[in-house]
């Protein structure tokens, strides 16, 4: 039977006592490594003088988790430089931030040849390798330099731009060939696969055949959007039970008659946040009669504190709310709520169960899962109105969302207004159509549709993945 060799940036190894939140990719890999026997790979988080090139090896239930540590210039370079400071930015069609440096990309090749060198002494000829994000797209082209013959599969969890826009870093076309590596790269739209067909035809004057093939000289590979989703069942759950969790039950009581709009995002410029705190100020600017009838929450774990940008970042979005809460808040009134702190899972979702509005308007993202979370959350009977960006990867499959272009303040602002406004059947039959949509494509399903589709006609050992559906 083959085995599936997962392979990312961070590895999420369990804790042994079962408990501790899982992450995305976690739950997402879940089911998969209950259908095969499995190998996790990629970086501990823990940086080393002098690391070894053989991965630490932890075994918990079905599943291997090799671990690598990096020295501190790897993480300098590789992570912090070139995949958060270049690639990060212009995947974000945000060539102005993004800052290229030789040294960081020199960095970047170098952790995943060493990953590379080490990944290949544990594959063997039936594995499927899949292979995670941004930060290790050369992966494959170094595996194969090797030897390494498996089908390798590759998914690109952030968006892909324009070839207008990806051709201004250098490197590019280098990181093009490389991908061409891979039996089959998924990304989350079908914008991603039409921008990175194009990249490769414009490029490197590869050939776009029918449907998602692309030919390059004498080899294939394919690119096709899988959208990603969540554990809708999970998070319904987490919602259902989440009233008697003492945060949410303190919330409901500040509440009072206030009705609540929320926003949930790492603190990342992607993500739009100092945007939709004045496109909220817009709206008490143009609704006066709602101060002190709303009360906007915006939680936001801080990310990724040691790259400059993100720091520059943080006091723009500490600026304007202060100003915001200042010019507009009255004594026993706060318009809005910001905290850095990081919620577990259960909160989140009762929290968004609470709020009549989520708003999620990122200037540019991947998918975002914070969106179906939110629609995840909300009550059948008397559900709240999801405000989302038409940059989202997601707007491309919930439509009964009140798509707004971030960039435009005053029509943020009258989403705002007619998400709060919209009568209760109206909210319900665009809830039942968004639910039904992420139900469909969990986050099971897009798991076992990929590696369906990486295994092709592979008959032997193919993976026994129920569509969750
Ligand atoms: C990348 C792409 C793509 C947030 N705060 C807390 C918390 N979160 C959780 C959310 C959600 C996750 O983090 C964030 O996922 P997003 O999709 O919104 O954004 P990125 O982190 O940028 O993820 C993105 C994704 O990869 C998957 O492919 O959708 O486009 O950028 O699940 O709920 N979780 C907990 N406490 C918090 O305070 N427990």
């Amino acid at each position: 039977m083959s085995r599936l060799v997962v392979v990312s940036n961070r590895v999420a190894v369990p804790d042994p006592t079962g408990k501790g939140a899982a992450g995305g990719l976690a739950v997402a890999l879940r089911e998969a490594f209950e259908a095969y026997q499995g190998i996790w790979f990629g970086w501990s988080g823990k940086v080393a003088a002098q690391p070894s090139t053989q991965p630490k090896i932890v075994n918990r239930e079905r599943v291997q988790y090799a671990l690598m540590d990096l020295t501190s210039l790897d993480r300098q370079e590789y992570y912090n430089g070139f995949a958060n400071r270049a690639l990060w930015p212009i995947m974000h069609y945000r060539i102005g931030l993004s800052e290229f440096s030789r040294a960081d990309y020199a960095g970047y090749l170098r952790v995943n040849r060493s990953f590379a060198n080490a990944l290949a002494q544990m594959v063997q000829p039936d594995d499927l390798v899949w292979v995670h994000d941004y930060h290790l797209i050369p992966l494959a082209a170094e595996l194969r330099a090797l030897g390494i013959t498996n089908r390798i599969g590759y998914f690109h969890h952030i968006p892909w731009p324009a070839p207008e826009v990806l051709g201004t870093l250098p490197g590019s076309r280098e990181l093009l060939r490389a991908i061409t590596d891979y039996n089959l790269i998924g990304v989350q739209t079908e914008r991603d696969a039409d921008n990175l067909r194009r990249c490769l035809v414009q490029e490197l004057g590869a050939v776009h055949r029918k449907g998602d093939v692309v030919e390059l000289g004498n080899h294939q590979t394919r690119v096709k959007g899988f959208p990603i989703g969540i554990d809708v069942r999970g998070f319904e759950q987490a919602a259902l039970r989440s009233s008697s969790h003492r945060l949410v039950r303190q919330t409901t009581a500040g509440l009072g008659s206030r009705r609540l709009i929320i926003g949930v995002d790492r603190l990342d410029y992607s993500k739009g946040i100092p945007e939709r705190m004045e496109s909220f100020e817009r709206f008490l600017v143009g609704n006066p009669d709602q101060r002190g009838q709303v009360t906007y929450l915006q939680i936001t774990p801080t990310s990724r504190s040691e790259v400059p940008e993100y720091a520059t970042l943080s006091r723009e979005v500490n600026e304007t709310l202060g100003r915001i809460n200042g010019s507009l808040g009255e004594p026993g009134w706060v318009p809005i709520h910001y905290v850095n702190s990081t919620y577990p899972r259960s909160v989140l979702a009762g929290l968004h169960r609470l709020s009549r509005v989520g708003l999620v308007t990122p200037m540019r993202d991947g998918m975002n899962l914070v969106a179906k979370e939110y629609v995840a959350a909300q009550n059948p009977d008397d559900p709240g109105v999801l405000v989302l960006s038409k940059f989202a990867g997601a707007a491309e499959q919930l439509t009964d969302a009140l798509l707004v272009n971030p960039n435009d303040k005053f029509e943020v602002a009258e989403a705002i207004r007619d998400a709060l406004y919209m009568g209760r059947d109206e909210r319900i039959a665009r809830w039942t159509r968004m639910m039904g949509t992420i139900r469909q494509t969990d986050v099971s399903w897009w798991a076992s549709t990929f590696l369906k589709d990486l295994a092709g006609g592979k008959n032997a050992g193919r993976p026994r993945i129920q569509v969750g559906v």
